[in-house]
């Protein structure tokens, strides 16, 4: 037996050390480290029984090839392949259609979330450029987010989630760390037991709203007037910090005006807040040092998202939160100043092939243009995880499409591939990532061996390279050519020193505060409360609210958090049992639903049959559907993204989760 180190890289904002220990080549027990201090030696029970998911019965172990009819049947349509036999296949069928319908009818679909530099953006990135491919627009999370948070501040880290101890205020917006990043938890638990005032907005009683000073329990895409309505208030009654926004912003005076037709009682009104609960906010936030603001990706997720986040993160800067520890705001922390990144070992630009949105993939595959001819699904299960889900089936089930599918285990979306190809999963191969919440780099071995016949990313299109003749001499073409490509450089050779010494990395400024440590990245070092390119890219403008889409017919607001037992779809085959909708006790009431009653969950996209929950910690006029369901989780095969709808977020082209419309009905 051998204890191990390791990093978890899955999409989580904690990036905890790990400690794994090993049997002969097999996971027997994985707990947290010490080298991330937030980790502080505990982990979340999905990673420690993840030899579950490594060991399970539904691991796919050998390349496989279709046989029956593509009709989303399981495991029966298959047969085993040998590998050579099957890549040998793709390259044959990709050859063939680039040479004669043009690389654009080829489209890699991959997110990757849930891994880091070696295993997304490597060689498949590599492969799919140089084969002129259609480029996949990653928009299903984050982007609008990032996307603010950079125009507003440039590329620098938010406040360390260890400075939370710190703080006097903690608004936690749109983000429900008990299931996404728990080591913020005890942060805040004992931030509280301090002093410290915590204040949630949610449209959930999540579990810290339910221990919060204050919860603003908003409705689904609101955070824009809401936030619009604070800024308007601090200046009206005098407490804009008028010297730091003269000194340190840009564009005040323009934010204030589109924040002017927002008062506290129009904001509330839409927002289905009282005056009473908006206003005692506004004296919170203006009267509280050092506040900060943890920023989630639960309100991005919407037709207002993108302006709802810049507005959020324009807070600190009205009220001058900045320049304490433990004040400011936290959105990601992955710009950390680590002067290294992924594009070093693809060593090949991005060619001007045409972009498909993500959220787009069921038009794409039905009625784009060219023609998708070949789809390549690698790092993401788009059945589960992609809006307008009975349209992304319908393009799967073409006949006259060949899907090749990249996985740990036998995915919804493998149902429909031509190929299926079994990848190993983190701890069997060697993975390199920093963290998006805890602001440390890990450069993590292999530690275990891959059952059955599993490869890499990296092995696989390593091949598909040399198949298709895309391979050129000088090419980093293995994990530790491709890791010393991204450790080349002066910012490099001192985070590898540091990763040989230690095990971890860490960025140049450990817990940055902003005007103190560092500076805004923008040209100016300005905030720039009203960024001219979002400006002109936003629908409408930036700081322009789009109303709620709820109609008679499909009246109510469906969101889809994420839960603690799995990552996004990840490790859904291990959560048995059918899953349950949550309804506010009034509106189950309206319908004469009762608890664990049959419901259908219906809009004109697709409708889901399923349990209803009744649940005090969900405002009225809202239905929650958690994210990353599997086909099995509900009776009729169908999950949230059935309903939701392939719109996008105001700026970035973000998907829209929790803005689908809907009407709920007991099931006969
Ligand atoms: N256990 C676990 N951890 C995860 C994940 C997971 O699936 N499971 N996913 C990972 C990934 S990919 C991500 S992006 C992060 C996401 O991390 P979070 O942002 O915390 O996750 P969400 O559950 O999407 O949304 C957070 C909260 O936003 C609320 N919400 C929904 N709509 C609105 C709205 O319009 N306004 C406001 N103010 N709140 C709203 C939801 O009720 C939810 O409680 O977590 C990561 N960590
Ligand atoms: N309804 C609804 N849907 C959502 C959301 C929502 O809020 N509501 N949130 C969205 C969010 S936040 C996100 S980030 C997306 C995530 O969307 P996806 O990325 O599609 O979701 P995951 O479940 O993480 O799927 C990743 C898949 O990649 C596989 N995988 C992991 N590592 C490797 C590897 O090294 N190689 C290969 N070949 N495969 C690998 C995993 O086994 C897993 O099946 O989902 C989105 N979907
Ligand atoms: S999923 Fe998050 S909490 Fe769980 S081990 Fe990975 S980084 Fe830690
Ligand atoms: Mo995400």
């Amino acid at each position: 037996m051998a204890t191990l180190q390791s990093a978890c890289p899955l999409d989580c904002p904690d990036l905890c050390s790990l400690e794994v220990e090993v049997v002969d080549g097999r996971v027997k027990r994985v707990d947290g480290g010490t080298r991330t201090p937030i980790t502080d030696g505990f982990i979340c029970a999905k990673v420690r029984n993840i030899a579950d998911h490594l060991y399970g019965e539904d691991r796919v172990r050998h390349p496989m090839i279709r046989v029956g009819a593509k009709d989303g049947t399981a495991l029966g349509r298959f047969r085993r392949a040998t590998w050579d036999e099957a890549l040998d296949v793709i390259a044959e069928r990709l050859r063939e259609v680039r040479d004669r319908a043009g690389g654009e009818a080829i489209l890699p679909f991959h997110y990757g979330g849930s891994n880091g530099w070696l295993t997304e953006g490597a060689l498949a990135t590599r492969f799919f450029r140089r084969l002129g491919a259609s480029r996949c627009l990653r928009t299903l999370c984050a982007l609008p987010s990032g996307m603010a948070a950079r125009s507003l501040y440039g590329a620098v880290p938010g406040t360390a989630l260890e400075d939370y101890a710190d703080s006097k205020l903690i608004v936690l917006w749109g983000m429900n760390p008990s299931a996404t990043g728990i080591h913020l938890v005890p942060i805040i638990e004992r931030a509280i037991e301090g002093g410290a005032k915590l204040v949630v907005v949610d449209p959930r009683r999540t579990p810290l709203a339910r221990r919060a000073h204050l919860h603003l329990a908003v409705r689904p895409g609101t955070d824009l007037p809401v936030a619009l309505s604070v800024i308007r208030e601090l200046f009206a009654s005098g407490r804009a910090d008028e010297g730091f926004l003269a000194e340190h912003t840009r564009g005040a005076d323009e934010l204030r005006r589109r924040a002017e037709p927002w008062t506290i009682g129009k904001a509330a009104a839409e927002a289905g807040l009282s005056d009473l609960d908006l206003g005692r906010f506004v004296d919170l936030y203006a009267e509280t040092s050092p506040a900060v603001i943890r920023a989630g990706w639960g309100m991005e997720r919407n037709r207002n998202g993108g302006s709802a986040v810049a507005a959020v993160l324009a807070l600190p800067a009205v009220a001058g939160k900045f320049g304490v520890r433990g004040g400011g705001y936290t959105m990601s922390n992955g710009e950390a100043g680590w002067g290294v990144s992924a594009e070093a070992g693809i060593a090949t630009p991005e060619p001007a092939t045409r972009a498909v949105n993500m959220v787009e993939l069921g038009s794409a595959l039905t009625d784009g243009a060219p023609r998708v001819e070949v789809l390549f699904v690698y790092n993401c299960n788009p059945t589960q995880t992609v809006p307008d889900q009975n349209r992304v089936v319908r393009g799967l089930a073409r006949d006259d499409l060949f899907t090749v599918v990249h996985e740990q285990v036998f995915t919804d979306t493998c149902r429909w591939a031509d190929v299926v190809l079994p990848a190993t999963a983190f701890l069997e191969h060697r993975e390199i990532r920093r963290g998006y919440g805890s602001m440390r780099l890990y450069d993590s071995a292999a530690v275990a061996t891959p059952p059955g016949e599993a490869r890499s990313n990296n092995q696989v299109f390593g091949a598909l390279l040399e198949k298709l003749g895309l391979w050129r001499d000088g090419d980093a073409m293995t994990d530790d050519e491709l890791a010393a490509a991204i450790f080349s450089g002066d910012a490099g050779g001192r985070l590898r020193a540091q990763l040989d010494q230690h095990g971890v990395a860490t960025p140049p400024i450990e817990r940055p505060r902003l005007f103190v440590d560092l500076a805004p990245a923008t040209p100016d070092r300005k905030i720039d409360l009203v960024p001219a390119a979002l400006d002109a890219e936003a629908r409408g403008g930036l700081y322009h609210y789009e109303a709620d889409p709820g109609t008679e017919r499909h009246p109510l607001a469906l969101i889809s958090p994420a839960i603690s037992q799995q990552i996004s779809s990840t490790f859904g085959q291990l959560r048995k049992g059918e899953a349950a909708a949550e309804l506010a006790p009034a509106d189950a009431r309206a319908r004469g639903i009762s608890d664990g009653d049959a419901i259908r969950i219906w809009n004109e996209l697709g409708e889901v049959v399923c349990r209803a929950k009744l649940s005090a910690h969900v405002r009225d006029g809202v239905v929650v559907l958690t994210k990353g369901l599997w086909r099995f989780h509900t009776r009729n095969g169908q999950s949230s993204n059935a309903l939701i709808p392939p719109t996008t977020t105001d700026f970035a082209g973000g998907a829209c989760y929790n803005d689908a419309r809907v009407q709920v009905e007991r099931h006969a």
